[in-house]
């Protein structure tokens, strides 16, 4: 068996944060371990559709994620949660859900240059434009953790790599 916890991966959009999530929930299957990945896909477009992007809607929707995360780790399952998460308020309020050993946050780290160059769904073109209000990083603060228990810089690791550095750190932690 293994303990439970949350997994808050943070950071800008197209920092790799969910790409990292799938690669360690792969790694944690094939470890038998028990685990479940919140992000957009299950989040946004199901529990929080009633919600956008103003400060007051994020933080509402990281305090849903927040909770629901603290019923999976109640179930004894590790919860790997991808979402921006921008500022530093609500991600403590996130931590203070579980107990303080149970919160393993996890900062993305990638230029906002970086990101932009990536820009996977456009979106960075389009908040440029102006056609995307309050877009984090552009027309929107994202406060930078301060004390993550792990910085993984993805403009200077392979997403392989980063993925090994996740699991070692979570093997340590839950696995011994
Ligand atoms: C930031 C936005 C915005 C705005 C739509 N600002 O790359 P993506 O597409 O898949 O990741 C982003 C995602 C952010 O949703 P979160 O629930 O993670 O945000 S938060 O934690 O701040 O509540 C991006 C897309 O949704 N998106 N509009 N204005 N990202």
């Amino acid at each position: 068996g293994h303990k439970s916890c949350v997994v808050w991966f943070t950071g800008l959009s197209g920092s790799g944060k969910s790409t990292l999530a799938d690669g360690v929930h792969q790694k944690l299957f094939e470890m038998k371990s028990n685990s479940y990945i919140l992000d957009g896909d299950n989040i946004r477009h199901g529990l929080n559709k009633d919600l956008g992007f103003s400060p007051e809607d994020r933080q509402e929707n990281i305090r849903r994620i927040g909770e629901v995360s603290k019923l999976f780790v109640d179930n004894g399952t590790i919860v790997l949660t991808a979402f921006v998460s921008p500022y530093k308020a609500d991600r403590d309020m996130a931590r203070r859900l579980v107990d303080a050993d149970e919160f393993i946050e996890i900062y993305v780290k990638c230029t906002l240059q970086e990101c932009e160059n990536r820009d996977p769904k456009g979106l960075y073109k389009k908040a440029r434009a102006g056609e995307i209000p309050e877009f984090t990083g552009i027309s929107a603060p994202y406060e930078e953790p301060e004390n993550p228990e792990l910085t993984i810089s993805t403009d200077e690791l392979s997403i392989e790599n980063a993925v090994e550095e996740i699991t070692d750190y979570l093997r340590k932690r839950l696995f011994s």
